[in-house]
């Protein structure tokens, strides 16, 4: 079961046009689907819009636009964001459309059956914007504890999940698989959430019609988080092609905002075991960005949009600031000041210097061919076994999602490939005839650094480490594969290399 590795982002409400929160979660759960690719897995990349509920009924309203009219139009701007941004997911799911309806209504049907949904009444708050019921006693001065704002008193015919009968079964799940629910500490909150006790969840709404109806009550329509949960099984053929679900099920990681981690981690396990489906493998909960400071949102008109980021820095410094800047799991701030720096120094300067020098090099002393490598001295057998340890090292942070350490691995091993340049001096080499294979050994090896750089740096920076690849005479990096190709010495001898111009042209700051 579960062959395939499959990642998720959540599926986003259409009502904001994409930013840079948004943006966060789609690109790390794309660094993940890139990096298991050049490990040779099969991927299968999620992600989505969630088109149903009160707030996009509201939103459409407000436009005098039909819903289903509205949220067609509306997600485009996630479609183009992506496309934008290099994202590879393998499918885009849609909560309006039929593969996705027809699964959430065979799935609360089974659970009715099985009698885990019952008829009762809601009386109590609920928070459109963040579409959740809350009690009195989670209310912070009267608002939504979440986005702080006001709350509507409801009463209405709901359905109810017994949410109850599992509370125990997904506590003793999180308690013996501390892997299922990450970070740590986030971990440790919704054990205690659990352990305050779980009320039965109310799982439909009578008050408006803008949401997948009731197989067995026309009258209801799916609690629109009900209905969001499900997109992680519908995009995969539950319950219509049980081969494909059995291969992909389940999900090796789920990527969430920490503010949706309760529906992640305690009502979406319970409907899996009620409906009697294993559990994903992990569900990681990352931090907030705020922008210059302070909390990005409309009305304060600090929307940063990843479009214009983009046109500014370009795609792939975009990735990589938004992955080496922040550890994912805790909250961070977003400022242009940081990015410029990060650009210039790491990027302009620390790779990109370096990927011109050698290239330049190859290029003068060469004729952009890549030398033999020749017998390897002391500076070279360090250099090799520096690139072995990082490569271990990043592979082991990548597989816990320590986006930015891995990074910052990679980048002390580009150091080093600096310095190796600078102590072997080939300009120096290259002015005597006697020591020509030094110089073939000392541009090899800078050339085998830079391809070893590009092999880690690709899920984080596909297009210009594409070209890198490229540009080393190697073809398509999508057709490397790690461990096969990190091994030292992979560069062949003879390589076309092609100087290019500046990967990262440097910005005023
Ligand atoms: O909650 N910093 O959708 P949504 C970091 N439809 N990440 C952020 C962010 C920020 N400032 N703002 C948003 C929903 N995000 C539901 C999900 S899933 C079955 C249904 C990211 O459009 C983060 O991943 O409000 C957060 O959890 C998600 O966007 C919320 O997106």
């Amino acid at each position: 079961m579960g062959d395939i590795f499959y990642v998720t982002t959540p599926i986003y409400y259409v009502n904001a046009e994409p930013h840079i929160g948004t943006a966060y979660t789609t690109v790390a759960a794309d660094v993940i689907a890139r990096y298991q690719r050049l490990k040779g897995r099969e991927v299968f990349f999620l992600t989505g819009t969630d088109e149903h509920g009160q707030k996009v009924a509201l939103a459409a309203a407000e436009r005098n636009e039909s819903p289903q009219a509205w949220v067609d139009r509306v997600v485009a701007h996630y479609r183009d964001a992506w496309d934008l941004l290099d994202i590879s997911n393998d499918d885009f799911i849609r909560t309006t459309q039929n593969r996705h309806t027809r699964v959430a209504q065979e799935f609360i049907q089974k659970l009715q059956e099985s009698g885990d949904v019952y008829l009762s009444s809601y009386e109590g708050w609920y928070c459109v914007h963040d579409e959740s019921f809350l009690l009195s006693s989670q209310l912070a001065d009267g608002q939504c504890p979440e986005c702080r704002r006001p709350v509507d008193w409801v009463k209405e015919e709901n359905y109810f999940f017994r949410l109850s009968r599992y509370a125990d079964r997904v506590l003793a799940h999180i308690e013996e698989n501390p892997d299922f629910v990450q970070p740590e500490g986030r971990r440790n909150e919704v054990v205690s959430f659990i352990k305050a006790g779980l009320a039965d969840q109310s799982i439909s709404r009578t008050s408006f019609t803008w949401g997948i109806p009731l197989p067995f009550d026309q009258r209801h329509v799916m609690y629109v988080w009900f209905d969001a949960l499900l997109n992680y099984i519908s995009a995969i053929d539950y319950g219509t092609d049980p081969a494909r679900f059995e291969r992909t099920w389940p999900a090796d990681w789920h990527l969430v905002g920490k503010e949706i981690l309760r529906f992640h981690a305690v009502i979406w396990p319970a409907m899996l075991m009620a409906a009697g489906l294993p559990l994903p493998r992990h569900v990681f909960a990352h931090g907030w960005l705020t922008v210059e400071g302070r909390k990005m949102s409309k009305s304060l008109g600090n929307v940063v949009k990843p479009s214009e980021l983009v046109s500014e820095y370009g795609v792939d410094a975009y990735r990589y600031y938004f992955m080496r800047e922040f550890s994912f799991g805790v909250d961070g701030n977003f400022s242009r000041r940081t990015m410029t720096r990060r650009y210039n120094d790491e990027l302009a300067n620390d790779l990109g210097n370096l990927e011109s020098r050698v290239q330049t090099m190859v290029d003068k002393y060469r004729a952009g061919r890549a030398p033999e490598p020749r017998t390897p001295g002391a500076e070279e057998n360090t250099l090799a076994e520096k690139a072995a340890e990082t490569f271990a090292s990043f592979e082991a942070k990548m597989e816990r999602l320590a986006f930015n350490d891995a990074l910052s691995d990679v980048w002390e091993f580009i150091h080093a490939v600096n310095r190796y340049v600078d102590v072997s001096a080939p300009w120096a080499l290259a002015r005597d005839e006697a020591k020509a294979a030094d110089l073939d050994r000392v541009l090899y090896n800078s050339c085998e650094g830079l391809r070893q750089i590009a092999l880690m740096v690709a899920p984080f920076m596909p297009r210009a480490m594409g070209e890198m690849w490229r540009r080393l005479g190697l073809g398509e990096l999508a057709d490397a594969r790690i461990p096969a190709d990190a091994a030292w010495g992979g560069m062949p001898a003879g390589a076309e290399c092609v100087r290019g111009q500046a990967l990262f042209p440097r910005l005023q700051e």
